[in-house]
């Protein structure tokens, strides 16, 4: 009997191929100068199934007639065109929960590596400054006292929060909707919630809602001993804003883990003492990814041989 043919669209973690090759036809294929998907209409028409880290479009679900469902690395699934997969009835999957700990624990280092200078710090070191007499000046910021704002208070935003407890830092919160099951004060609007806070954490998805909402209007309201943190995707933030407030005390510092358009940082962001930059490797370990690439893979043998995926996204058709 012929295999079960899956699509594996670029670049992936290896590990997704290697056990992919254990159950299905694995058919690797890059992209045409038109950014089309170089494979031949006979072989997309075998297609059933794409394992994919990053995009898959309209026009490719259109061109795979037979495709059934679309499994994603990686939590975040807005690279797949998850609407237009639902009107054809496509199931999307992704990889949630398997990396909240990592990307908490991220964040947290992320945190305190802003507040407390840690790289510059061991930079100067390297560089041979480290002389009797001379120490490494005082950070101007610290921890102790801040009240933590979270832009997002989802499976990984309520980590990072139970990561900011032992802290003693205050925390709060803003999403569209109060979670009735946390008791960290609930904010209605970012703007309200950046002029409480000192620091401000972003941990939401992209989407059309999150375009470019950190701006130079809830810089300002966070303030001039502000830090804000993003380890949720670039695309939330105004980076030029993000720039001019940094350059001109109007936030004090910033740690940022994804960009508006990686990999290209701007040089801006790149001359600034007072920015931490982490090229997006929040969920970047080995177990991580390797758990992460299990469950791409564990998701498409669910869909083909128990007829449901296991962490469908919640856009598609069919519930787990
Ligand atoms: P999640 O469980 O779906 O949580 C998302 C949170 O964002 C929820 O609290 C949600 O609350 C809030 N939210 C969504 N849209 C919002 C809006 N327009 N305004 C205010 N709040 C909004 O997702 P997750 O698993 O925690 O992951 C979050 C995101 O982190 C992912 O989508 C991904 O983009 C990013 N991420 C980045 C890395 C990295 O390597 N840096 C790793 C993993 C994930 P409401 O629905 O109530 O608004
Ligand atoms: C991954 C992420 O680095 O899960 C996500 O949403 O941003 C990260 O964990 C990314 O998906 C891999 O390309």
């Amino acid at each position: 009997m012929s295999r079960i043919a899956i699509l594996v669209p670029g670049k992936i973690h290896d590990r997704v191929p290697a056990r992919l090759q254990e159950h299905f036809e694995l058919v690797p294929a890059g992209r045409d100068a038109n950014g089309r998907l170089a494979i031949d209409a006979e072989t997309a028409k075998r297609i059933r199934g794409v394992a994919v880290s990053g995009t898959v479009n309209a026009a490719d679900i259109d061109g795979l007639p037979a495709v059934e469902v679309i499994s994603s690395f990686g939590v975040g699934y807005d690279g797949v065109d998850v609407k237009h997969a639902a009107s054809k009835n496509v199931v999307v999957t992704n990889t949630p929960d398997v990396l909240n700990d990592e990307v908490a624990d991220t964040a947290l280092a992320l945190l305190l590596n802003t507040a407390r200078e840690f790289p510059r710090a061991e930079n100067w070191l390297r560089d041979g400054n480290w002389k009797p007499g001379v120490n490494y000046p005082l950070s101007r910021f610290s921890l102790k006292g801040r009240h933590v704002g979270m832009f997002g208070l989802g499976r990984i935003g309520q980590e990072i929060a139970a990561r900011l407890e032992p802290f003693k830092v205050k925390i709060s919160y803003h999403t569209r909707s109060r979670n009735p099951d946390v008791a960290y004060d609930y904010y209605p609007s970012l703007k309200e919630l950046a002029a409480a806070v000192d620091t401000l954490i972003a941990i939401v998805p992209k989407t059309p809602q999150t375009h470019k909402v950190v701006d130079a209007d809830i810089l300002s309201a966070l303030g001039s001993d502000g830090i804000f943190i993003n380890v949720g995707r670039g695309w939330s933030v105004d980076e030029d804003a993000l720039i001019a407030a940094l350059k001109n005390g109007v936030i004090g510092a910033a740690g940022l883990d994804v960009f508006y358009d990686e990999p290209n940082v701007p040089a801006g962001l790149l001359d600034l003492p007072n920015a931490v930059l982490l090229p997006h490797l929040a969920s970047g370990s080995v177990p991580t990814r390797n758990a992460m690439a299990d469950l791409v893979v564990d998701n498409l043998i669910s869909w083909f041989q128990q007829g449901k995926p296991l962490t469908p996204v919640p856009e598609t058709p069919v519930k787990a």
